[in-house]
C-alpha cells in the first residue's frame, strides 16, 4: 500500500525532509510493503487546500501549520501568540512534546473536524525580515506585514500598529518584491531557502515566537489501521520528534551565514537586546485576552493550562 504525505514546504526544507525520513523509516520497518510518498508544496494548491485534502482523505498524512488551520480549529491559533513560549527553542520543543494542554485538550479540537494530530514540534524561532529596520514597536506603524491567515496573528500585529495581510507563502517572494507586503516572519532556514532575504534589506533576530508545525493524519484512515500499522505510525512519529529538533537546529544554524555572508543580496542583521524585546512583549501581552475572549470557544481554558505548564517547565 501507498500512503500520501503532504507537506507545506519544498525539497530540502524541514517539513519535506521530515516526510522523507518518515518514508524511509516506514520502508525499512516494513521491508518495502508500505510506501510513503512525500509531496512538496506547490503542486496541490494553497496550504488551506491541503488541509481539505487531508480532511477528505486524498492524503493520509500531512504537516499542517496552525496559522492556516486556525480558521477551522480556532483554538490552534494559540501558537500565534508572541512571547508565550520560553526563549529557548529546546525548552519550547520539550513543552510542545509533553504538554497536556496541547497533546490532549487541543488535540480534541482537531478530532472534531476529522483530523488526528500526532505530534507538535518547532521549526525554530521566528524572525522578522523587512524593507526597513525593525527595532522597536513603532517601527511597525502602518507596516504591511504578511501573515499566514489566522485572526490571532492579525491581532498580534495590530498590537504593534502594523497592517497585516494574509498570503500563501507561494505568493510571498513576489509580494515582498513588488511591495504588496513590506515584511514577514519565519525561521531563519526558511527565510534563506525561500530566498526572502534577496528581496528584503533587514532581518531582525527577535525570537518573538516559534514556528510550530503539526504532524497530522486523517482520523478515519488512522482509526481504520490495524494495531500493528498504528503502532508503526505512532512509534515512527515519536522517533522523529528528537530527530526533527536536531534537523531544524542544523538548518537554522547553517542558513544564518547564508543570509549574513551574501554579497549579492546584502541584508543587515539586527539582534534585539532584552530591553528591546521587552517593549514588544509588553504590547503583545493583551493579545492573550483576545485569544480568551474572541478566539477560544471555551474562554481560553487551553491557554490557562498551557501558561501553567510553561511556568512549571521554566522554573525547573
Ligand atoms: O511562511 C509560511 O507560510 C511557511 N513557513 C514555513 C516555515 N513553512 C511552511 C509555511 O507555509
Amino acid at each position: 500500500q501507498t500512503w500520501a504525505f503532504i507537506t507545506e514546504e519544498q525539497e530540502g526544507q524541514v517539513q519535506y525532509v521530515y516526510a522523507e525520513e518518515f518514508a524511509k523509516r516506514i520502508d525499512e520497518k516494513t521491508d518495502g510493503a508500505i510506501t510513503v510518498e512525500p509531496y512538496e508544496f506547490g503542486g496541490l494548491g494553497t496550504e488551506t487546500d491541503q488541509v481539505e485534502q487531508l480532511q477528505n482523505g486524498t492524503a493520509q498524512l500531512a504537516v499542517t501549520s496552525p496559522g492556516f488551520i486556525g480558521n477551522t480549529v480556532k483554538e490552534s491559533q494559540i501558537f500565534g501568540l508572541h512571547f508565550l513560549f520560553p526563549d529557548s527553542v529546546e525548552k519550547t520543543h520539550e513543552i510542545l512534546t509533553n504538554s497536556e494542554a496541547i497533546n490532549e485538550d487541543l488535540v480534541k479540537k482537531y478530532e472534531e473536524i476529522g483530523i488526528e494530530p500526532l505530534a507538535f514540534w518547532t521549526e525554530g524561532g521566528m524572525q522578522w525580515t523587512s524593507d526597513r529596520p525593525i527595532e522597536k514597536p513603532s517601527d511597525f506603524e502602518g507596516f504591511k506585514m504578511r501573515i499566514q491567515g489566522s485572526k490571532l496573528q492579525e491581532e498580534s500585529y495590530k498590537r504593534y500598529d502594523a497592517d497585516p495581510t494574509s498570503m500563501s507563502w507561494g505568493e510571498l517572494y513576489t509580494g515582498l518584491e513588488n511591495g504588496t507586503v513590506q515584511g514577514q516572519e519565519n525561521p531563519i532556514f526558511f527565510i534563506a531557502d525561500a530566498s526572502f532575504h534577496e528581496v528584503q534589506d533587514y532581518m531582525t533576530i527577535s525570537n518573538h515566537n516559534n514556528y510550530v508545525a503539526t504532524t497530522t493524519v486523517n482520523s478515519e484512515w488512522y482509526n481504520g489501521l490495524n494495531d500493528a500499522e498504528k503502532e508503526l505510525v505512532d512509534e515512527t512519529v515519536e522517533e522523529l520528534q528528537g530527530w526533527v529538533f536536531e534537523e531544524q537546529k542544523r538548518q537554522n544554524d547553517e542558513f544564518l551565514s547564508v543570509i549574513e555572508d551574501s554579497e549579492e543580496y546584502p541584508t543587515e542583521v539586527i539582534r534585539l537586546t532584552e530591553e528591546q524585546r521587552a517593549e514588544f512583549q509588553k504590547l503583545a501581552e493583551p493579545a492573550r485576552d483576545f485569544y480568551r475572549d474572541e478566539v477560544s470557544t471555551e474562554g481560553g481554558a487551553i491557554l490557562d493550562k498551557l501558561e501553567k505548564e510553561i511556568e512549571e517547565a521554566t522554573s525547573e
